[in-house]
């Protein structure tokens, strides 16, 4: 039996992850939410659900004892944008809030799991095929947290034993859940716009290539690494993880085979753009395989056949 705390599970990760792990295991799995973002639907009527705020260390560790958690996902941040507009609640929810978590985790013998990201890596680290041990040297505030982040996790383990793991998530692509804020929610959003007919209007230029993914393959990453056999791990925090690179042409190509009337034009947002143009094209991904069996399932062309269908039959305005 396990007994799980996801903080943030009703962002675009936690709501299918908090399902998914409801699946697969029979102990509590607790939707953890802050006010004004409650679960909903199945979310809420198939488990547990307790408000705990990521920035509150005695009502993180007050649910950690009442539902005996042993593994905490820790998915509460504000995505790269956003957090260049707000970088001091970046850092209170990336780097006080994790600590937080950690010192929980510390202090109840919980394994935590929190997500890294491509945004780990700046302009000087090498752009194809960017190695699993490189130079991480962000200029974005994101960017800063998820390496501290990193940094912290790794401490935990080494100092304190805390059964730290992570990935470092690409552009993760999704139908339920909105992400919100990222630089790479564009190959979210043309989803949407084509299968509304709309004409999509592209923040990020042609040619820019950065790795994304499909959220069923995030899902199982999560998991999966949670649980690997620790002595296989020589890497902790975080881990490269990839399954697609493209650019918005490749992107929106590939989704005109399937609907042919779809159209794009180009709006560049400066702030997402430079952004982008800092993260690596394709991260090289071989620890992970090596370490923990990674393998991605989806490549660009069937997660668009996948998006698409699921998009269309929920008759979306
Ligand atoms: C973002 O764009 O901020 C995120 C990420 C790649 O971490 N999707």
């Amino acid at each position: 039996m396990k007994n799980v705390l996801i903080i943030g599970s009703t962002g675009q990760i936690g709501s299918e992850l908090t399902l998914e792990l409801r699946k697969r295991y029979n102990g509590n799995i607790v939707a953890g939410y802050i006010p004004g973002a409650e679960p909903k639907g199945e979310l809420l009527e198939s488990g547990p659900a307790e408000v705990v705020d990521i920035t509150n260390e005695q009502q993180i560790a007050e649910v950690v004892s009442k539902y005996k958690i042993d593994t905490i996902y820790n998915l509460a941040a504000l995505l790269s944008a956003v957090a260049e507009i707000k970088p001091q609640l970046a850092w209170k929810i990336g780097m006080d809030g994790l600590f937080n978590v950690l010192e929980v985790a510390r202090e109840h013998h919980c394994a935590v799991f929190t997500p890294s990201s491509i945004g780990v890596f700046g302009n000087n680290t090498p752009k194809d095929k960017t190695p699993q041990d490189t130079i991480r040297n962000p200029r974005t505030m994101y960017g800063v947290t998820k390496v501290g982040g990193e940094l912290l996790s790794d401490y935990y383990y080494i100092r304190f034993g805390v059964d730290t793991r992570s990935v470092r998530f690409p552009g993760l692509i999704s139908y339920i859940a909105p992400p919100g804020g990222g630089t790479t929610d564009y190959a979210v959003d043309i989803y949407y716009e084509a299968v509304k007919g709309n004409k999509f209007v592209c923040p990020i230029a042609a040619g820019t290539f950065m790795d994304m993914m499909y959220m069923p393959d995030a899902l199982h990453a999560a998991i999966q690494l949670m649980e690997a056999d620790p002595t296989r791990l020589v890497h902790r925090n975080a881990f490269n993880i990839a399954s697609m690179s493209f650019d918005p042409e490749i992107i929106f190509n590939n989704i005109k085979k399937y609907v042919p009337e779809f159209t794009m034009e180009y709006a560049v947002d400066s702030l997402r753009q430079s952004i982008a143009e800092s993260w690596p094209n394709s991260l090289d991904d071989t620890c992970a395989r090596i370490e923990w069996d990674w393998k991605p399932t989806y490549d660009l062309d069937t997660m668009t056949k996948d998006m698409l269908s699921k998009l269309k039959s929920r008759n979306l305005k």
